[in-house]
């Protein structure tokens, strides 16, 4: 792939960044970006935005060529949405729960495929990044499809912001797509191009990584389904017996969550936890109250959406999160 005109890569390579203490640090509810996980394939890049422009092509009646200031005179809306990474396409059945809370701004993808008078043929709407490099040997662009309900959805931004601040290079400004709901590998950074089409994208990012293997096949890794994680009680934090403590964490997915359970004996009973309400696509505070013993203690939390999905115990992305303490006498 070639460099394009005011843009480089500043680090090449797959990189992943997270807070040291992983799911204990995300204690607000919304998630200050200096906590939240950042990942990129092939490197970070970074665009002169004079440079920046988005070409939209494919099935569409007006091919547009659209640039940062045109986006901008656009209308924008906010969107607060949990924002979760599905983990490394090479192991999809670890769980690694990167996750935070934020708020996005940006022009609807609707209004932008409307401009382009978009085709009622297009079925998918495919995004490309617009960096360059390797990753697992494989040397091509990030490129991602999204059936054409959700690419229409109100929820689905070309963000400019998040948590009220532009988007930095390593966040994929100065224009990246969100997908709210949807794993982190749909929300293309540093997009650089839309294609409406009638079939799914063929590149790597769609086929060989992000479509998990089925009984039947294959299911593309789309919507987020139920997880929860245990913020509070850390493994670090001095317990006691006499002191009742509060367990508490968040549950999400793209379906909202009805209920949560807490378990303080590695599984051996289950409590009901209560559930606070959510806000567009952003995660749901649970919490409960717990007079420990003294000891080791196995604290794990599961939860379910309003379909009645639940969390598998082990060997897949949203498997059960368990936390073990230590109670002093
Ligand atoms: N262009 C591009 N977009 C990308 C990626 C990438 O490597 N290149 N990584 C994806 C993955 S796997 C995730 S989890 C999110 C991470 O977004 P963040 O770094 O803002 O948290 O970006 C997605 N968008
Ligand atoms: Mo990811």
């Amino acid at each position: 792939m070639m460099a394009r005109t005011g843009m480089h890569m500043t680090k090449k390579g797959f990189s992943f960044q997270g807070p040291a203490d992983g799911v204990h640090a995300l204690k607000s509810w919304i998630t200050p970006e200096d906590d939240l996980f950042l990942v990129t394939h092939m490197g970070f890049l970074e665009i002169d935005p004079e440079h920046w422009h988005l070409d939209v092509d494919g099935l569409v009646g007006n091919p547009t060529r659209l640039h940062l200031s045109d986006l901008q005179a656009m209308p924008q809306r906010e969107y607060m949405s949990f924002h979760e990474c599905a983990g490394s396409p090479l192991a999809p059945t670890v769980a690694k729960r990167r996750i935070g809370n934020v708020v996005w701004k940006g022009v609807p993808l609707s209004l932008v495929l409307e401009r382009a008078k978009i085709s009622t043929d297009a079925s998918y709407v495919w995004t490309s990044g617009l960096e360059w490099g390797e990753y697992a040997e494989i040397e091509e662009a990030y490129q991602k499809d999204l059936p054409i309900e959700k690419a229409l959805a109100e929820e689905v931004l070309l963000a400019l912001e998040i948590n009220g601040r532009p988007l930095t290079p390593e966040r994929g400004g100065p224009v990246r797509l969100v997908v709210p709901g949807w794993y982190g590998t749909n929300s293309v950074k540093w997009v650089g191009s839309i294609t409406a089409a009638n079939r799914r994208a063929s590149g790597a990012y769609t086929t060989r990584f992000y479509n998990d293997p089925t009984a039947s096949g294959t299911k593309p890794v789309w919507d987020v389904t139920p997880e929860s994680v245990i913020v509070s009680p850390s493994p670090n934090d001095l317990l006691s017996a006499d002191m009742p403590t509060k367990i508490w964490g968040w549950a999400w997915g793209d379906c909202q969550i009805s209920s949560v359970e807490v378990s303080v004996d590695g599984g051996g009973s289950w409590r009901t936890a209560s559930v606070g309400p959510r806000e567009g696509r952003s995660w749901q505070r649970f919490e409960l109250t717990w007079s420990p013993e003294p000891g080791p203690h196995v604290l794990l939390c599961r939860c379910k959406n309003e379909l009645g999905e639940e969390q598998p115990v082990s060997d897949a992305r949203n498997a059960v999160h368990s936390v073990q303490v230590q109670v002093d006498f």
